[in-house]
């Protein structure tokens, strides 16, 4: 998969600028080539053309953002992912029969009609829900970022919004869930980012496609709602860091760049270092992600669903990006059942974790909590492990790790702290050799490997590179070792 990542250019100015002038010198935007497109499994199209193509509604700027915002994104690295709504009650069962797909999306494979669907609103009643609680648990877990489902496909909405009646303040619960969240997260020093489904089963006015005068106007209404929902949100939760898109594969979305490139914008102009995610966007020419000249859109690339780029994927750790993942096979909402699909244990979403650090990603790990405004035991496990993990490991590791672009070894992963410029190898795989391999670029050469408090030995042999003699009692977790070249 091959697609152009141009350089810094100097930022939103020049683009603005470039914006302008296609506006005032009424150019149409002329579709030069057709991109070659490869589309992968998320249905990211990567352009591989070289062919500059004019867009009124591609890439806003070019080149990592370098703000303060953007940097403590990027530092933070880790983050919870919160999936919770209407589906969290029913959890993956309806009428006696458990469903093995996705819980959030039950409504739609069950068939189970609107009002049935909607009317799950009036049993919406978390009395157990704790948000300082959920705040303790997520920051001894080590997140430092959280992304918090305001309304998913369904269109439930989780905060008293002006728009809609299908929300919060319409349930027994009654009071801004939201905000309670918003103060619990901010109070322990989380980030808030607010994921935002534009796909909305509920409104009347949501049109998978566009094909005539009707569906135009409808859907331009619809556009107006969401905008006027996501000002909303900025109004309301001014804490909030930033949005997560989602929903936006549809045609009636791909045929309107212009939606997704005006949204962009009005939260912009309400905090011009707020964060969005590529999914938003879509171009001229429904090209999505990247647009038709290969440029990202939005802020950083968050197509890694569930999967992650592979090891030396060197392409991706020029952008910005985000993995996101389910702690079962595939399970975003609360689902009774997870014994249905392998469970990821601690020690692979470390793997996952630590891998996309390496490449220079953020990671988001979704929880799915339950209607009564618990967690699952499973979830609170995970997070007691990860937890114990990172108080040790992440400040070296995690936070401020970035891509060191040392070859990759099978052993595990190499991260360098942008912090501290301190280069580290995370092992997770040992070898019956009991020797770690590592290999340096022409004209480096290995100093010292420090373990804990100790020395580790290694030898030098040409054309192969080094080989490290593993501490005699090697820990029993993913441990790390940090080199020192010269
Ligand atoms: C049809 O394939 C889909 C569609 C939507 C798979 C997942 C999704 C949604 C999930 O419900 C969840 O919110 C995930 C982040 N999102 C992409």
């Amino acid at each position: 998969m091959d697609f152009k990542i141009k350089t810094r250019l100097g930022g939103f100015f020049i683009v603005i600028l470039n914006f302008n002038m296609v506006i005032s010198c009424g150019l149409k935007p002329l579709k030069v080539n057709e991109p070659k497109t490869v589309t992968d499994a998320v249905g990211i199209e990567m352009s591989s053309t070289n062919d500059s193509i004019t867009l009124k509604y591609g890439a806003q700027y070019i080149g990592k953002r370098q703000d303060a915002e953007m940097k403590k994104f990027r530092a933070n690295r880790l983050g919870q992912f919160i999936h919770w709504g209407l589906y969290s009650i029913p959890g993956g069962e309806w009428n006696g029969t458990t469903y093995l797909g996705a819980a959030e999306w039950l409504a739609n494979f069950a068939k189970i009609p609107n009002a049935t669907w909607d009317s799950l609103q009036y049993q919406f009643n978390p009395n157990k829900f704790n948000a300082v609680q959920w705040a303790k648990m997520a920051k001894a877990s080590g997140f430092k970022y959280v992304t918090i489902t305001t309304k998913h496909h369904e269109g439930f909405c989780l905060w008293p919004s002006e728009f809609t009646e299908f929300d919060i303040e319409n349930t027994p619960y009654k009071k801004d869930l939201l905000k309670e969240f918003v103060d619990a997260y901010t109070e322990a020093g989380i980030d808030v980012y607010f994921y935002y489904s534009i796909l909305d089963w509920h409104h009347k006015d949501w049109r998978y496609d566009i094909k005539n005068q009707a569906d135009s106007l409808a859907f331009s209404k619809y556009f107006e709602f969401a905008k006027n929902q996501l000002l909303e949100l900025q109004q309301k939760y001014p804490e909030v860091k930033g949005f997560w898109f989602d929903g936006t594969w549809d045609a009636s979305w791909k045929k309107n760049g212009k939606y997704s490139y005006d949204i962009q914008k009005a939260l912009k102009e309400v905090n011009p270092n707020v964060i969005v995610n590529s999914r938003l966007r879509a171009d001229d020419f429904g090209s999505r992600h990247f647009d038709s000249n290969g440029n990202l859109m939005g802020d950083y690339q968050s197509g890694y669903e569930r999967y992650l780029p592979a090891k030396n994927d060197t392409l991706i750790t020029k952008i910005d990006w985000e993995a996101c993942m389910t702690i079962p096979v595939n399970q975003w909402g609360y689902h009774k059942d997870w014994s249905l699909s392998h469970v990821k244990s601690a020690n692979e979403i470390l793997e996952l974790i630590v891998k996309t650090v390496s490449l220079g990603g953020n990671f988001l790990l979704n929880y799915g909590p339950k209607g009564d405004g618990t967690f699952r035991n499973e979830e609170l496990e995970i997070s007691n492990s990860i937890g114990n993990w990172m108080s040790k490991y992440a400040d070296k590791v995690i936070y401020y790790g970035d891509y060191a672009n040392l070859k990759p070894q099978d052993w595990g992963y190499y991260v360098k702290n942008t912090n501290s410029g301190k280069f580290y190898g995370v092992v997770f795989n040992l070898p019956l050799s009991k020797l770690l391999k590592i290999e340096l670029p022409n004209g480096k050469k290995l100093k010292v490997v420090n373990f804990e408090t100790e020395k580790l030995e290694y030898h030098h042999h040409d054309k192969m590179g080094y080989f490290i003699s593993l501490p005699e009692n090697t820990p029993n977790e993913p441990f790390i070792f940090e080199i020192l070249m010269e």
